[in-house]
């Protein structure tokens, strides 16, 4: 689809300080932030945050060299906003919003010289036909010094429903050797690979396909990276799970859109409303799922 009608209109519709929409990667219709705190850019195909840097730093976040750019395809890489369910149990994975041409509703400049960009998607014919509520789903991008993604899920329709879902962050790494993640110690996860149960001893290190879920958590996960000598806080708010995933080198092989040895650049901490962590809204009702990233002093 030809999306540079679109751009055209958004950047017409949209003037802000910072703020390009562009056509991205093939011509997909994005938004390139840029301000003296970071550079960013958030597609609007899937609501995807997909790059992300600080000034004078390297970009936080990871896409695969290796990803779809395409509609009805996910980005592999950023933020993917996993809505209205989490994981395979139903199709497609990871649910439907980042499968879907979202709205534009703002594009800002903050005094603090950040941009914000908000998102907004609702149901339509083929979304009901996967999932049968009404709601609309606003994301709030603000991009600065941190980076701060927030997902205010509303029903607004007539009758309750249940959710999952997860701010599914690709992080970059020097090697995946060289981190590890603090933050999770103590706390009691699911091995979702054979279903195990354990606690969390010390920092979570990485040497085989990792797939965890952490439960009852709210609390931040810092990725050390000796190997840049890098510290990456990751906050979180409306979330009491929290998902640590490396595919490794088997699995890495299995994905068309994930290089083989690309698993040693990236790792995902994942801000996730998943497994117990089961969100449900009444008619009228909301739910505001987020998460912060910044590099740590
Ligand atoms: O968050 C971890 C996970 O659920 C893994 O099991 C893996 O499937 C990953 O998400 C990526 O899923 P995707 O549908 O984006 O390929």
């Amino acid at each position: 689809m030809d999306f540079s009608g679109l751009v055209g209109s958004l950047n017409r519709d949209f003037p802000c300080e910072g703020v390009e929409f562009v056509e991205w990667n093939g011509g997909l219709p994005a938004a390139k932030l840029s301000n003296p705190l970071c550079e960013a850019l958030v597609s609007i195909h899937g609501g995807h945050v997909s790059e992300y840097a600080p000034k004078g730093s390297k970009p936080l976040l990871w896409l695969s060299g290796k990803s779809h750019f395409e509609e009805g395809k996910p980005i592999r890489g950023g933020i993917p906003v996993c809505w209205p369910w989490f994981g395979s149990a139903a199709q497609p994975a990871h649910g439907f919003a980042r499968l879907r041409l979202w709205r534009v509703k703002s594009a800002v400049r903050n005094a603090d010289g950040s941009n914000t960009l908000t998102l907004s998607l609702s149901e339509d014919a083929s979304t009901l036909a996967l999932w049968p509520h009404k709601f609309n789903l606003e994301l709030k991008v603000c991009a600065g010094a941190s980076l701060k993604v927030e997902l205010k899920a509303s029903n607004t329709g007539d009758v309750p429903f249940k959710l999952t879902g997860a701010l599914h962050s690709y992080f970059s790494a020097s090697d995946i050797s060289n981190v590890e993640v603090k933050g999770l110690d103590g706390a009691q996860y699911i091995d979702t690979l054979n279903g195990s149960s354990h606690a969390q001893r010390g920092s979570v290190r990485f040497s085989a396909e990792t797939d965890r879920l952490y439960q009852d958590t709210v609390s931040p996960c810092v990725i050390e990276d000796s190997g840049w000598g890098r510290r990456i806080v990751v906050g979180k708010e409306g979330s009491r799970s929290t998902v640590v995933w490396n595919p490794w080198v088997e699995k890495s092989r299995r994905m068309p859109d994930f290089g083989d040895e690309e698993y040693h650049s990236m790792l995902c901490i994942e801000a996730a409303n998943a497994g117990t962590d089961v969100v449900s809204l009444n008619p009228g009702a909301s739910h505001v799922l987020a998460t912060s990233i910044s590099e740590a002093p």
